[in-house]
This record gives C-alpha cells, structure tokens and sequence, in this order.
C-alpha cells in the first residue's frame, strides 16, 4: 500500500479539545482513494467526532477488513491501535479483542462486499451479542477496490455503470442491524457532515453494539445514472427521520427544548442526545415501527437516515457474560489463581 506521511505543521492557534489536542491530532496519512470518494468524507466525520468528544487517541482501537473502505483507518487516528484483518473478518477480530480489553473505545470499519457477502456471517453475530462498539458500514453498492462488481447491496433493477441491470434483492443492513438486535442503529451519507458527526459521537457514547449504515457513492464504478448509490440519487431520495445534538455527560443543557419536536434522551454514560424530529410520526424507540417504516419507504425509493433506533439502558456482552471489570492483561497472579479455598468453593457450587 502507498504510504505518505502528513506533514505535522499546523497553524498554532487551531483551536484545541479538553485534552489539548486539536483536530490534526486525530488525523492519518495522506489517502489514496480516488478524489471525490464517499469513504474520505466518512474518515473527516470520524475525525471530527474524536476530537470533539475530545476522546485520548491511545484508547481507541480502529480494526477493518479489505477494501477501499477497509483502507481507511490507515487515514485517521494515527495515535490510535489499528488492526487491518482478513476480508469480512473484522467483527470476530474486534470481539476478541474487546473481551480482552474491555478499556478500548472499539471502532470497526467496513464495507459493503465486506460485511453483507463474505463477512456477513460475522457482521450478524457481532451484533447479535452486544459487541460495544461502532460499526460503520462505509456503503457504496460496489467492491470499489476490485474494480465494481455489484455488491449485495446493490438494489435490485441499478445499473452498472455500464449499464448492466441488477436482478438480486438487495439486502438492507440497517434492517438487518434492526432484526439482530442492535441497541443503536443508524443510516447517513457521506455528504451530510452536519447529519453524520453528531451521529457518530452519539454512537461512539452508546453502550452495546452500535451501527451505522452510511451511503458512501464510489465516484469511480457507481456514480452515473441508473446506480441508488450515486450522489445526485441520495440528495434527491434522501429522507432524514431527525437531526441530532449530542451533550457530553455533565455539561450544561443550554439548547432548546422544544417538547413534540425534540425528543431528549439521556444514554448509560450520562450523554444526551436531543433529537430534533423531522418526521412528526418517527419514534426511535420503537424496534418494530422503525423497520416498517423503513420497508414502507424502501418500496418506494426512498433512503431513510438519521437515528433510527436507540435503546439507551442496552447491556453488552461483557454484561452477558460476567466478564471482569479489568482487561486481562492487568490482572495480577493472585486473581489469576486465587487459591484452593475459591477452587473448593467453586467446586461446591457445581455438587
Ligand atoms: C478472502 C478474499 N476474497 C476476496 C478478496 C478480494 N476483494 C478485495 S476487496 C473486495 C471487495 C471490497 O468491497 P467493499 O467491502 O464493498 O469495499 P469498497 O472497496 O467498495 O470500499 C474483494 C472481493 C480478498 N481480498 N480476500
Ligand atoms: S474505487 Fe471507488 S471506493 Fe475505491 S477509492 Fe475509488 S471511488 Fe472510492
Ligand atoms: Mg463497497
């Protein structure tokens, strides 16, 4: 892989976060992506949501799979631990690596031939069991890296861009992410920073698997009339549920409230996400209506974004299992082996 270093000079005065990092400080090497990609965009909005949640660089772990999408945490969070895994294999990798050290904050990278055709087995069961963490889905309909073959998805009757129509369904991960449990579930485009950052912090602060589908157009193979995931057709079919502040836990409330109109709900670590709804009827809290809504909309074109669905008091599996509070790297020989009287004890409660 190409590799450039960004040079480290910035101007002196840009403005820093609680940690006196600014947002250079969260940034990677230089991207090889083809100018224009979605997937850039979506890097930018991981970048800005880090620094403003002011989040310290070494307690983040950025893990991918294979593909243009998959090249991307190469381009942010530089101070950060990465993990670039085999093609569609992200989800196990991260799991393992959070049970071992449930101290991280776990972001997994993907695309979409990555998590919906050969990892889609291991994106299911990740979400299934309350990995914490932040799965992005970087979503363009093609495998961008091996030239654009249709991806699972591409929407049944797009055309490639050369003209080639489509005719398997497409699968919906978002839908998929509803019906497998997912505590928080999201969908955006790479276009829309201003509707992207905030979703990002907000899934980052979620306890439990959290997931974001967002549209990502591939300026190279799926860009031209005729694809569902071409710039012009997501401005045009776009229909945004809400809009969203995030308010780190502890700081003072000093936007609006507006009851009927902003819904105010307060996650595990005490952040609050004000919900600005744009669509009168949406509830987010409600598992079954938002997939219907989704289908309803589907049928007809339309791309749902925004948050879809939060169960903010959501368990993870290190709460299913019972895991220790501390990472196992940190525990000590005594908690390792407590001695014949726990062994006995143990043994007792099986009898
Ligand atoms: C085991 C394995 N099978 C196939 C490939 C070839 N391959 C590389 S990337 C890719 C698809 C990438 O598509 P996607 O995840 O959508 O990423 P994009 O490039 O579109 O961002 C494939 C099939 C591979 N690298 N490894
Ligand atoms: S081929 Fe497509 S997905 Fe890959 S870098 Fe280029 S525009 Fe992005
Ligand atoms: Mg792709």
């Amino acid at each position: 892989m190409t590799y450039i270093a960004k040079p480290r000079l910035h101007h002196p005065k840009l403005p820093a976060n609680d940690l006196g990092f600014n947002r250079r400080d969260y940034e990677g090497s230089v991207s090889t992506l083809c100018a224009g990609c979605g997937h850039d965009s979506i890097s930018a909005a991981i970048i800005q949501a880090c620094y403003e949640l002011a989040l310290p660089p070494h307690r983040i772990a950025k893990l991918s799979g294979i593909g243009c999408s998959s090249k991307t945490p190469d381009y942010m969070l530089s101070a950060s631990h990465g993990f670039n895994t085999v093609h569609g294999r992200m989800p196990s990798v991260l799991t393992g690596a959070n049970l071992a050290n449930r101290d991280l904050i776990y972001l997994g990278g993907s695309g979409d031939g990555d998590s919906a055709s050969i990892g889609f087995g291991q994106f299911a069961h990740s979400i299934r069991r309350g990995v914490n963490m932040t799965y992005i889905v970087e979503n363009n309909g093609v495998y961008g890296l091996t030239k654009g073959q249709f991806s699972a998805t591409s929407d049944r009757g797009s055309k490639s861009k050369k003209g080639v129509v489509n005719t398997d369904a497409g699968i919906d991960l978002v839908a998929m992410a509803l019906q497998l449990g997912a505590t928080f579930v999201g969908r955006s485009f790479s276009g829309d920073k201003a509707q992207l950052v905030p979703l990002i912090k907000a899934a980052i602060s979620h306890k439990g698997a959290a997931f974001i589908d967002c549209v990502s157009p591939c300026v190279q193979f799926n860009n031209h009339l005729g694809s569902t995931k071409s710039y012009d057709y997501v401005r045009e079919h776009n229909e945004a549920v809400n809009r969203m502040d995030v308010i780190a836990p502890r700081a003072p409330i000093t936007a609006d409230y507006e009851p009927g109109v902003t819904l105010a709900v307060t996650q595990h670590d005490g952040s609050v996400l004000q919900l600005h709804k744009l669509h009168g009827a949406y509830d987010p809290s409600d598992r079954g209506a938002a997939l219907s809504f989704l289908n309803e909309r589907s049928a007809k074109g339309e791309i749902v974004t925004g948050l879809l669905y939060v169960d903010p008091e959501a368990d993870d599996l290190h709460d299913a299992l019972g895991t220790v509070d501390k990472p196992l790297n940190s525990l000590t020989d005594a908690e390792l082996v407590p001695g014949p009287g726990v062994l006995e004890k143990l043994n007792a409660s099986l009898r």
